[in-house]
């Protein structure tokens, strides 16, 4: 059984994830505690590789393919990094994990949501979070971002998702937002509508309580 705390932050893409999870990070470290920071895809060397073929949208994949990548890249992920690191009592915080496939391959690409719910326990070894928040805006809030941000690095090329349609990200969306309803538990929805310090804030507050109750 591990023993260090597991976060999660999920979203549709430019909902402030990566700016929380390091902003969540060095709140912890401050406090004293020892903090991983990981991703998905990409949390490890071979995820790395594994990122680059996921994303490039040069690069034609058949959707059982993608589907693939992905759970053999949190396969190596929980492995190599996350249970080490909750063993050792770490809090660990990942950019993505197991709901993001459930979001975009169940709810997005349409596979059966009971199959991936299977795939993801052997692929997560049945590490799943101590507490998930989801940062919701809409769509085009988050496209708007990444715009923005792509603009300011002069980057013109989008990834094999940011160049889906709006439906397909409208579905991920809902997809997260279900998920927030069936398990609300583990699962906590923040708007991220709002200013990123009221984000940061709320986010706190749930990880706060996390840590209280341990
Ligand atoms: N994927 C999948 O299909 N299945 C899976 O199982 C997994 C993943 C694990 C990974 O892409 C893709 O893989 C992802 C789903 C798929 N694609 N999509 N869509 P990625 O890792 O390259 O990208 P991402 O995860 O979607 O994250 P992102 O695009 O980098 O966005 P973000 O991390 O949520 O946002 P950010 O980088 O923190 O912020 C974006 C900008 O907005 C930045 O300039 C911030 O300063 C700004 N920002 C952030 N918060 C705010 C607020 N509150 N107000 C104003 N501006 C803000």
């Amino acid at each position: 059984m591990a023993s260090g705390a597991f976060i999660t932050l999920e979203g549709v893409e430019g909902s402030g994830k990566t700016t929380q999870s390091r902003l969540l990070a060095e709140w912890l470290k401050a406090a004293g505690h020892r903090v991983t920071v990981t991703h998905e895809p990409g949390g490890t060397r071979a995820g790395q590789a594994i990122r680059a073929i996921f994303l490039d949208p040069g690069v034609s994949l058949e959707v059982a393919a993608e589907l693939m990548l992905v759970l053999a890249d949190r396969a190596q992920h929980v492995r190599e990094k996350l249970r080490p690191a909750l063993d050792s009592g770490e809090i660990v915080i990942s950019d993505r994990y197991a709901d993001s496939t459930v979001a975009y391959q169940g709810y997005g690409r349409g596979f059966d949501l009971n199959l991936l719910r299977e795939l993801n326990r052997l692929a997560t070894d049945n590490i799943m979070p101590d507490l998930t928040i989801v940062l919701d805006c809409k769509v085009a809030t988050g496209l708007t971002r990444i715009h923005d941000r792509m603009n300011r690095a002069g980057d013109t090329v989008l990834d094999r998702f940011e160049g889906q349609a709006a439906d397909f990200h409208g579905r991920v969306r809902q997809g997260f937002l279900e998920i927030a309803q069936q398990e609300p538990q583990r699962v906590s929805i923040v708007n991220a509508e709002e200013p990123l310090e009221r984000v940061t804030a709320q986010i706190r507050q749930r990880v706060d309580r996390l840590l209280a109750g341990r």
